[in-house]
């Protein structure tokens, strides 16, 4: 069995600072680490051949990137009691999928960003055929994480409830839904239902299932999945919601990438709808609802709320 993050490691946790280091806790940081070392071994190695689409796999998923939710999935099995080891491919493979996402998104038929992750996008180091190949590799292989180690690691059962949770969770109906939606929204007068509607599959989704596919690596049962579901809900609007403030007033070598790209894009922002004041108390409204979610899950999740904590403070 695979080490319990933290508190067996003798680390204390300890509540954020102001500006949300929690990412310099040590618990965070082993989190990380196992996770990074999880994707490098299951990664294909650069010098394997297709070398060109190896090595750009891992300049996408190697980044300075937070790592979010792979810790939000460890953190989710930790909560119900279970151990590192069972969660990790499914970890591994919500970061995969994300990566992907921003890949895709970087390109010039999408968003077309220069930096990411505090270097230049995948497709400005390869290209945009390389990075399209990119993104469809670490999609696939994110569901064989799923099907094989995850299987392995708890049972063919589990690896199958846990890509369908996926599978909807970045379909057409969740991430992909809510990427359309969003760049249909380009230049459009959205509302607030329909911001939150956009958000809620293109970045909400993927953090629900985070926290579903932590649970149940764990053996949560339908009460707990419901809490944890809430809980992550919020959690995702208000990471949402930062992120769009930080876009307006966040420091670009803190975040990897330009701030201002919303505005020159003429996108529908929760800044824009209720003013940065407003915006705020958006995110602590989500963060109650998050919070009491947690009570209502009754058990001691200390990292789910040092989390929480951390998207309503970060400043990157
Ligand atoms: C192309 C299918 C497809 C989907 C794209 C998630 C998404 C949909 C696009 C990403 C663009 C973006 C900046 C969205 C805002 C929220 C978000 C996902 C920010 C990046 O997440 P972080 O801050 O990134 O967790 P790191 O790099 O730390 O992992």
């Amino acid at each position: 069995m695979g080490k319990r993050l933290g508190q067996q490691r003798g680390e204390p946790m300890r509540p954020t600072s102001p500006n949300g280091s929690l990412v310099e806790q040590a618990w965070y940081k082993a989190a990380v680490e196992a996770v990074d070392n999880f994707l490098d071994v299951r990664l294909p190695p650069g010098n394997q051949g297709p070398t060109v689409l190896h090595e750009a796999m891992r300049y996408a998923v190697f980044g300075r990137g937070k790592r979010l939710r792979p810790v939000l999935v460890l953190s989710a099995c930790r909560a119900l009691g279970g151990e590192q080891s069972q969660a990790l491919p499914a970890a591994a493979a919500v970061e995969l999928i994300h990566t992907y996402s921003l890949v895709h998104d970087d390109l010039p038929a999408m968003d077309d960003d220069d930096m990411r992750r505090g270097r230049p996008t995948l497709h400005k180091v390869y290209d945009d055929a390389t990075a399209i190949l990119v993104g469809d590799a670490l999609l696939t292989l994110a569901f064989e994480l799923l099907a094989d180690d995850l299987g392995r690691q708890c049972g063919p059962d589990i690896a199958v409830q846990a890509s369908l949770e996926l599978a909807r969770a970045a379909g057409s109906q969740g991430l992909i839904a809510g990427q359309m939606k969003d760049l249909a929204a380009e230049g459009q007068n959205v509302d607030a239902e329909s911001l939150e509607r956009i958000h809620r599959a293109k970045t909400g989704a993927l953090f629900v299932a985070c926290v579903r596919l932590g649970g149940l690596t764990a053996g949560a049962d339908h009460r707990q999945l419901a809490a944890l579901t809430t809980y992550a809900q919020a959690f995702g609007l208000a990471f949402q919601i930062v992120d769009d403030i930080l876009d307006v007033v966040g420091e670009a070598h803190r975040l990897g990438r330009p701030s201002g790209r919303d505005e020159d894009r003429g996108k529908a922002t929760f800044p824009r709808l209720y003013g940065l004041a407003g915006a705020r108390r958006q995110v602590e409204k989500q963060v109650v609802q998050a919070r009491q979610a947690l009570a209502d899950l009754n058990l001691p999740a200390r990292q789910l709320e040092l989390l929480l904590h951390f998207v309503a403070v970060r400043d990157h």
